[in-house]
């Protein structure tokens, strides 16, 4: 008798429809508004391809398209019957009704947006959302022209052009890049998003006098801020309601985060873009920015240099329409993504916004779910959490997780609490060693950065600090060699295509593995792994599995960053810079139980001025000119990235951390050698994470900035 055995070829991947923080930060909160009984919709692009899938080919990010979609998505509902056209192009003319005047755009070219539903259900309840996607598919008006004049394969041809608009995410996740396809995306999903909410308000009522009752739109950075602007447009053009009702419910439905720190990294649109593609919007952007010079002019008289500041419009060689400027005078709430992103911005990113309008601006603090992160990433944890904690219920209520702070200290919790990250640290040890073919020793402290690469986040400290760790194993005597704590030190993390720099710290990191991984004379005492991909999946496997991790930027650069709040949910020791919403996470567990390092955002701005004479520790000097004289090959390929930081030319100051960033490791060294602290740090690092849950970030939105209650299912 034979018998056939099925099994699955395999799990989908991941959708990647983001680039790192923002992204899974509102999936994040779409779990928690599920699981918090929330009315909530969450819209976006279902892009064909979404971030880049990275190769590693002799050291060197090769980046690959990721085409998610191949075999399918089982988890998605194809809404044919729920499509709109999305205008773009044309001419603005008048046309009059009523006696009154108005504005109609005829529209050079039209696309079909179709929706894509994703629920979400919530965790413990029946309630679930809908992740609603846009697909671009051309438009069913015909081009008749181009028919009746023989030109059939051009108008098919320009027909399928039409997808083009969902087929890729652009993958750079900071700095804004002025192209047209990127701000026919950003209108796409805006326009059919909006036409979306207004047909549904539509379905059940005869007027807009109930509309700000019910609707409340957040605005995830400046990306969708397109749509305050499209609301405005379809009340004043379309449903005729008059510019001052119209103003008046769109400043009380749009609320906006922003999650930027660099005024650099705020987007811009050069006005000769936006006026082809979107002529209409141009102009209200107008209307809107004469309004609101006119109102500076009433406060703050001649001073023409806070109104250049300020104006939505910003002249020079490229005019251009700043997105945050035109987010911040529409919407009635501003907020940050942690206490140090909010101060920055009332000091210095928003400051003239912030004297102008000081109740707008707030802060919510990021939050991450711990259903993703603790209950599916690391189930043997959430056994041992439930188990001492006398419940699941803190699954829901995360505040409970406080309770383990009593068992801190007690032995059988900390040997079962090992035990957990033991297994974590197997699984991980197995994928490495498919991966690179390193075994790595499981007593070793496992030490992971991951995250995207940016000069920001300074993967290049903790490359430049294992280089100084091998250098010092190298010159140590047998009996002082006993004393090394083993570290296997884990990097992963995606380069933007375009950034070089990003590009060459990762191929630092494949060489100074060669080396270091093949050195006999090292062994077990220092093992260099990248993990290529790094994605969410990847980062499930990880993050259970690491005893400590680093989230070193340099102060006052990073917004807030969540990632930090994975690995402190799981148990990971951090060794971290007070930047973003570390310090709020030092509040909460206390400075003892991690390792803290380097300048603090008030010190950053005098250690840049002083520029070269900034005070460096002869460690870097020499770390730095390894790598300058070719210690790990590819001599003049790294000359411009030593270039980064020598001779005064160190932005983000790692030479000046280089040696608190020393301090800190050795902490970590000294506190590993004693597990029963090391694990009390472990467990009490748990315990404190509960602010960092994205519940708490959902419930202060749900009633400081949209005024909502939850709304739980009935049946
Ligand atoms: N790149 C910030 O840099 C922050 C996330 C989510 C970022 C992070 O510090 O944790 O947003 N900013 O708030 C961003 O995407 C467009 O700006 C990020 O992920």
């Amino acid at each position: 008798m034979s018998c056939l055995v099925f099994s699955l070829p395999f799990k989908e991947g991941d959708a990647a429809l983001g680039n790192g923080g923002l992204a899974r930060l509102s999936a994040c909160q779409m779990d928690s508004l599920a699981t918090l009984d929330f009315p909530a919709w969450g819209y976006g692009l279902r892009y064909q391809y979404g971030l880049f899938r990275q190769i590693i080919v002799d050291g060197f990010q090769h980046e690959q398209p990721d085409y998610w979609l191949n075999f399918g998505n089982p988890w998605e509902i194809e809404r044919v019957q729920v499509s709109y056209a999305v205008k773009f192009y044309g001419t603005v003319e008048e046309e009059v009704s009523n006696g009154s005047n108005y504005k109609v755009w005829i529209p050079g070219e039209t696309v079909e947006a179709v929706a894509y539903d994703n629920p979400i259900p919530g965790y413990g309840t029946r309630n679930a959302i809908n992740l609603r996607l846009w697909a671009a598919k051309p438009s069913g008006q015909y081009d008749l022209e181009s028919y009746n004049t023989g030109d059939y394969i051009n108008a098919v041809v320009n027909r399928q052009k039409a997808e083009i608009i969902s087929n890729v995410l652009y993958p750079d996740d900071r700095s804004y890049q002025g192209k047209e396809l990127r701000l026919k995306q950003q209108y796409f999903f805006v326009s059919a998003s909006i036409q979306d909410i207004i047909r549904r308000f539509k379905d059940v009522h005869d007027n807009f006098d109930e509309f700000t009752e019910k609707i409340a739109l957040q605005i995830n950075d400046t990306h969708p801020s397109l749509a305050i602007i499209e609301v405005m447009r379809v009340l004043f053009d379309e449903e005729h309601l008059g510019w001052d009702k119209a103003w008046d419910i769109v400043c009380k439905i749009f609320s906006f985060t922003t999650h930027t720190v660099q005024p650099e990294g705020l987007e811009k649109i050069p006005v000769d873009l936006m006026g082809s593609l979107l002529p209409r919007h141009l102009q209200i952007i107008y209307d809107i920015n004469y309004k609101f010079m006119e109102e500076l002019k009433k406060k703050f008289g001649q001073d023409y240099s806070r109104h250049a500041r300020m104006s939505i419009v910003e002249e020079g060689a490229v005019k251009s329409i700043r997105m945050a400027n035109l987010s911040i005078v529409c919407c009635h709430k501003v907020n940050g993504v942690s206490r140090v992103h909010f101060e920055l911005l009332k000091t210095r990113v928003f400051k003239d916004f912030y004297d102008l309008w000081p109740l707008k601006f707030q802060y919510k603090t990021n939050g991450v779910t711990q259903r993703r992160w603790i209950v599916v990433s690391n189930p043997s944890l959430c056994a041992v959490i439930s188990k001492w904690l006398g419940t699941e219920a803190w699954v829901r209520n995360i505040d409970l997780l406080a309770g383990l702070r009593d068992y801190a200290s007690d032995a059988d919790l900390q040997q079962e609490w090992r035990m957990v990250k033991k297994i974590n640290k197997m699984r991980l040890a197995e994928y490495i060693e498919t991966l690179s073919g390193v075994k790595v020793s499981l007593d070793a402290m496992f030490d992971v950065q991951i995250k995207r690469i940016h000069e920001y986040k300074r993967q290049l400290l903790n490359v430049l600090g294992i280089i100084h760790r091998y250098d010092c194993i190298k010159s140590m005597n047998e009996s002082d060699r006993r004393k090394v704590v083993p570290r296997v030190c884990i990097i992963g993390g995606k380069a933007a295509p375009g950034y070089e720099i990003a590009k060459k710290i990762i191929k630092l990191c494949h060489a100074v593995a060669e080396k270091v991984n093949n050195d006999p004379g090292v062994g077990d005492l220092l093992k260099l792994i990248f993990i290529p991909d790094y994605n969410v999946s990847v980062a499930e496997l990880v993050i259970p599995g690491s005893d400590l991790s680093q989230h070193v930027s340099t102060a006052g650069h990073e917004a807030s960053g969540t990632g930090s709040m994975k690995f402190l949910m799981n148990g990971c020791l951090l060794l971290a810079t007070a930047d973003g919403s570390t310090v709020e996470i030092i509040e909460e567990i206390g400075a003892d139980n991690m390792f803290l390092l380097g300048a603090r955002v008030s010190e950053v701005p005098a250690l840049r001025d002083q520029g070269a004479s900034v005070r460096v520790p002869l460690q870097f000097v020499r770390v730095v000119r390894m790598v300058r004289d070719g210690y790990f090959g590819f001599k003049d390929y790294f000359e411009s990235l030593c270039d980064t930081v020598e001779n005064g030319k160190d932005f983000y100051l790692l030479g000046a951390d280089f040696a608190s960033y020393l301090e800190a490791q050795a902490a970590a060294d000294l506190a590993f050698v004693n597990q029963e602290k090391w694990t009390r740090m472990s467990i009490l690092s748990t315990s404190g994470s509960g602010r960092f849950s994205s519940d708490r970030t959902i419930e202060e939105y749900a009633e400081q900035t949209w005024g909502i209650e939850p709304c739980k299912c009935p049946f």
